[in-house]
């Protein structure tokens, strides 16, 4: 052998301990839920749910995924099972175990990942880095339709980023802003796939959607969360200020609005639970950003709609009560009605249920829709996406496509019928 064949070959050798060593610091650096359970809980009465919420406050050993009005998906460490089966007689309620390694579906996602193209596209979840990137392309290929925007910038200090698309003059606006929650990976690839749609499809109704609406879309409000849940914690939700009172990290971005702020339980006053309302109202940057942003253009906005995960539903205002309801609820739920409608048409199977955030699922203030409703955006929803539990944040790669599908689909009659009832007006002289 040549000695410069020689040096290569070590090159090499070392190259790729080098690189396997990074592969396994990462490995080790993420956070880890091998045979974390997901239960499913019926109760029936208030008495039992607080029983078992009461478990959250051991926010190390039992996490809650999600809740209705007669539902708990609760995130259960291997080492708690005991105690948690020990609170289920207590509660006098029975769990369905429908997931069994949460990491198991992580691994199987991060797979789909890394062995998908690594051009851009919906076969897996991108970063934020190729989020932006992609914008950027997205940007510079429709150059006459599509205007870049930031909101501001974010707590660790990264821009957070939007894109205007907009054919003509004196279109009514939508807002979409998604990915609030760090966890909630399909938003931001539903929101991408949107823009990509818009802009590029030939179909007739999507053009003309597309054309008559000035859209604003942000595809990751929580940039930070995002980030910090790709490469620590896949289950992260909320964004990344510390607090100064406690070591637990991060508010709740969807408690911190300015509307109906921590009122009648909707949210926690304790740093470490998921749904922290943050020290005051607007005291996330993002969040602050946001609000800013949308007041600067709120005359031109007739809709707001914030992307979730998961449960299937289409929530209205109010989020704060469950006994008062908006001066328009017949007409948000007439055009919640054609939401759901329009997607069960699809082959897909996919049902989605629509009422007022605390109607059907649970008080929760200070939330995205119930400010911009407070702001004089009428049309105003939460959309929770894909699905009902089998694999909640941790959504298969393979459902990107049928949800964004489902996402146009449902949006499409939306706006058809919100126009129908004359929410599309606009608000200034063009
Ligand atoms: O709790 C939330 O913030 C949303 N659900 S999630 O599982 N994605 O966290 C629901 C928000 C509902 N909207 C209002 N409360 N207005
Ligand atoms: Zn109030
Ligand atoms: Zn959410």
């Amino acid at each position: 052998m040549r000695l410069d064949a020689i040096f290569t070959f070590v090159i090499l050798i070392a190259q790729s301990k080098e690189t396997s060593l990074k592969q396994k610091q990462e490995k080790e650096q993420k956070i880890r839920y091998d045979n974390y359970r997901v239960f499913k809980i019926k109760y029936e009465s208030l008495q039992q749910r607080q029983l078992l919420l009461e478990l959250t406050k051991q926010y190390h050993s039992f996490r809650l995924w999600n809740e209705n009005n007669n539902e708990l998906h609760l995130m259960v460490k291997p080492d708690a099972l005991p105690q948690f089966e020990r609170q289920l007689k207590r509660a006098n309620a029975s769990a369905d175990n429908f997931i069994s390694n949460v990491q198991h579906l992580i691994d199987l996602e991060h797979e789909a990942t890394t062995k998908s193209s690594p051009i851009f596209g919906w076969t897996r979840y991108n970063n934020l880095a190729e989020i932006e990137n992609w914008l950027d392309e997205i940007l510079s290929a429709y150059p006459n339709v599509t205007e870049s925007f930031v909101i501001g910038e974010s707590y660790e200090g990264r821009k957070i980023r939007g894109v205007r698309i907009s054919y003509k003059s004196g279109n009514p606006g939508v807002f979409i802003e998604s990915n609030i929650h760090a966890r909630e990976w399909i938003t931001s690839a539903t929101a991408t796939w949107l823009i990509n749609e818009l802009l590029s499809s030939g179909d007739d109704l999507v053009r003309g959607l597309t054309e008559s609406h000035d859209w604003y879309i942000v595809p990751v409000l929580n940039v930070d969360g995002f980030v910090y849940s790709h490469q620590k914690d896949r289950l992260w939700r909320k964004t990344r200020q510390p607090s100064n009172i406690s070591s637990c990290i991060g508010a709740d971005p969807n408690r911190n609005y300015d509307a109906h702020w921590l009122e009648n339980g909707g949210a926690s006053t304790n740093p470490c639970a998921e749904d922290y309302a943050g020290p005051h109202a607007f005291s996330e940057p993002e969040i602050k950003a946001m609000s800013e942003y949308v007041c600067g253009i709120r005359d031109k906005l007739n809709v707001m709609l914030a992307f979730h995960s998961y449960g299937q539903l289409l929530l209205s205002p109010y989020g704060h009560t469950k006994f008062e309801f908006p001066y328009n609820y017949d007409d948000l739920m007439q055009v919640a009605k054609a939401f759901g409608d329009a997607i069960e048409g699809l082959p897909y199977g996919a049902v989605y249920k629509y009422g007022s955030a605390a109607g059907i699922l649970y008080p929760a203030s200070g939330a995205t829709n119930d400010w911009a409703f407070s702001q004089d955006i009428k049309i105003s929803y939460t959309i929770e996406f894909r699905d009902t539990g089998n694999f909640g944040f941790v959504l298969p790669p393979a459902y990107i496509l049928p949800n964004a599908e489902e996402a146009l689909v449902g949006i499409i009659a939306l706006l058809a019928e919100a126009k129908k009832l004359g929410y599309l007006q606009l608000k200034y002289d063009p």
